[in-house]
């Protein structure tokens, strides 16, 4: 509800304890949308303390509904921060800042009391690549540096959002202070955000965790870019476990932003799933039907622009295949009390990579995003619509673009008409293939866990780990090529594990120590390696991926029912001859795709080697350790 002119609040938020400074600051202050009344004390109290630090010039409550929606495009409208769609239904376009385009991994921080619990510390002084620590009185410097008054003129909004359906058992519950309405729209779509969880706020146990963020205002106090501002040079996420609290300063794109995604639901979510046994995971969630109507569920870690959305969503091209979607990003997996591995969403939209995505491609995606999205960094079309690279050309007949940096664009130009991590962020509820049980607050029941990654050579298309300790190791040792998701350049080999390298919210030596001791708990579910990315020595994918991934979805489903359609080998359990269905696919060269060149292994094996004794040293599990040094000594006799 809009309340206007004398229904505003003056200091709407002053308690009696607040001390005189805050008054002063706080004077001019109005709620100048939403209750009040409804927040619950501790709330109250945290809203008040970023108040007196930020000093906006007003406090928005959001409340979660259509009216607000529309408040905010208006505003955002005349501030150039998004363009209409009108081409669909109800889209948007923002272009950001050039500086502010992706996740940025190395000023993204975890603050503890000591280091060894955020991060392995080795002797080796080579950098840490698991993660950054910080202790807190750098953290505070940190804040205090950027924060105070970091909002004046601004509007602060106060989002009460879930992640994970309002009053789940499985779900959290966050408050993000921000003074983005881009950052507000895009809350609304990715997680349940409103009134609802405030209500529920009320009823429930009241506990939060603390999301700040500022967009930020440059030292000069001169925004580069005023539709879009933000600070690149001071940005900076922090995190702080024991409080449950995040704090994020400068930059308004995605995960940086959008304190729900990676902050709380892999950074904080992992510290809190450690403590209450459980795991928290950068995974898909799927649902597949085989030809006889028998459903399993898999989940799947593959690093950032890697290939979860696509797989989450896959059209199988597998007769009698069906395959339906749960999450694509974030899985949060517990055993229940019968011992099974059980997961939920924790998100309710998709951040999704918009390069590559095609009716060829991704079906599914292209049915779901043209309605109530918010696109960003695509280029847009003169007939009100928008591309980018991969999608079909068809588009582009009788209309000019406009690339994502607002510039008259030509295909002849060579340069990308849309950013490489650019992006939709659309409802899950309107994919056509969303899982029935995809907001059942007790999770669908977990069978196969895949982890995957770009690897352009010597890893097959599929193997299977022998046990649950050799799947913890195949997860631990993960490599993938880099991507425009995070800061790095080039197509440089990176070590991913569990492709949680940027979200680790604790130390990862103790991450791998609790993934081994799941098997204590329950029944733990088969663990698989994908490859989708292998090439041939002319450079071409050898695998024509998307909805021929069925195929090894399917020998995948048979080893969970069973089946003993594998052999082994010095890397794992491939399939045997004949037992991977290529019916009606031609030109496949299995050979290349399965092959394990001793000199690859051999290689791979020292680099992960070095790895772990680099970066994990004593913090390194004994099994893990065991598994290494097991895969050396077969691939020794290769
Ligand atoms: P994040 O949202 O960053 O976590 O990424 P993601 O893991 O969900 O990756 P996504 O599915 O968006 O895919 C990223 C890119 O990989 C897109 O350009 C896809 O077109 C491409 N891709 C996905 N699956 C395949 C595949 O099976 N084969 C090939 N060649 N490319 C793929
Ligand atoms: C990723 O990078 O893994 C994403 C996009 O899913 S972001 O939300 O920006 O982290
Ligand atoms: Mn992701």
């Amino acid at each position: 509800m809009l309340l206007k002119g004398a229904q505003l609040l003056r200091c709407g938020l002053v308690s009696p304890h607040r001390n005189s400074n805050f008054r002063l600051t706080c004077r001019f202050l109005s709620i100048q949308y939403g209750d009040a009344k409804i927040l619950t004390p501790a709330v109250k109290q945290y809203v008040e303390k970023c108040v007196e630090l930020c000093q906006p010039e007003r406090v928005h409550i959001c409340d979660g509904t259509e009216v607000e929606s529309k408040l905010l495009q208006g505003i955002m409208l005349k501030k150039g921060t998004i363009i209409p769609l009108p081409k669909y239904e109800n889209c948007w376009l923002a272009r950001t800042n050039p500086a502010d385009v992706a996740r940025v991994e190395g000023k993204t921080f975890i603050s503890t009391d000591s280091k060894e619990q955020t991060v392995p510390v080795t002797e080796k002084a080579t950098p840490g690549m698991l993660g950054n620590w910080i202790a807190e009185k750098d953290m505070q410097a940190a804040i205090k540096e950027r924060f105070p008054g970091c909002m004046k003129g601004r509007t602060m909004y106060v989002i009460p959002f879930s992640m994970g359906p309002v009053g789940s058992p499985l779900s959290k519950i966050g408050i993000e202070i921000t003074d983005s309405p881009y950052v507000v729209e895009s809350m609304k779509i990715m997680t349940r955000a409103g009134n609802p969880v405030l209500n529920y706020l009320q009823s429930g146990d009241g506990q939060f965790v603390k999301c700040l963020h500022s967009v930020g205002t440059p030292k000069s106090g001169v925004q580069a870019m005023p539709s879009w501002p933000c600070d690149p040079e001071r940005t900076i996420v922090l995190h702080k476990p024991a409080e449950n609290e995040i704090v994020s300063y400068g930059s308004g794109y995605g995960g940086n932003s959008l304190l729900g995604k990676k902050c709380l639901a892999l950074r904080i979510g992992s510290t809190i799933a450690k403590r209450e046994g459980w795991l928290a995971e950068h995974m898909l969630i799927l649902g597949i039907t085989n030809p006889q109507g028998k459903k399993i569920y898999i989940a799947a870690a593959f690093p950032s622009a890697c290939g979860k959305t696509n797989l989450a969503m896959m059209t199988p091209t597998l007769p009698g295949y069906k395959v339906e979607c749960v999450g694509d990003d974030i899985a949060w997996m517990k055993f229940d009390n019968k011992g099974v591995l059980r997961a939920i969403n924790p998100e309710n939209g998709f951040f999704g990579v918009a390069p590559g995505t095609s009716r060829a491609t991704n079906p599914i995606a292209m049915d779901t995003i043209f309605r109530n999205s918010v696109f960003t960094n695509v280029a847009s079309t003169s007939d009100g619509g928008v591309y980018w690279e991969g999608m079909e050309k068809d588009q582009l007949k009788g209309v000019t673009v406009t690339d994502w940096l607002g510039k008259l664009w030509s295909q002849e130009s060579g340069k990308p008409a849309a950013h490489p991590n650019s992006r939709f962020c659309t409802p899950a509820s309107q994919c056509p293939i969303i899982d029935p049980a995809w907001e059942d607050s007790e999770g669908v029941p977990i069978s196969a866990i895949l982890f995957g990654g770009r690897r352009p050579s010597g890893v097959p298309l599929v193997y299977e780990a022998r046990d649950w300790k050799h799947g913890v190791f195949i997860g631990a040792a993960m490599r993938s090529e880099a991507t425009a998701a995070a800061e790095f350049k080039g197509k440089v080999i990176m070590h991913d594990p569990f492709a949680m390298r940027p979200f680790f919210g604790y130390n990862f030596g103790d991450y791998l120590g609790h993934w081994l001791s799941m098997e204590q708990r329950g029944q733990v579910p088969k663990i698989f390696h994908v490859n989708w990315f292998r090439k041939s020595s002319e450079g071409k994918f050898l695998w024509p991926g998307f909805g021929e991934n069925s195929r090894v979805l399917d020998w995948i489903f048979r080893r969970v029912e069973g089946e003993q359609c594998f052999e082994d080998s010095p890397i794992g359990r491939l399939p045997s001859k004949n037992s991977l269905n290529l019916d009606s696919l031609e030109n496949i060269d299995l050979d290349q795709l399965f092959d394990l060149p001793k000199d690859f292994w051999e290689q791979e094996v020292a680099a992960i080697e070095r790895y772990f004794e680099e970066q994990v040293g004593h913090h390194l599990p004994g099994a893990v350790a065991e598994e290494l040094r097991e895969l050396k000594a077969r691939v020794a006799d290769m």
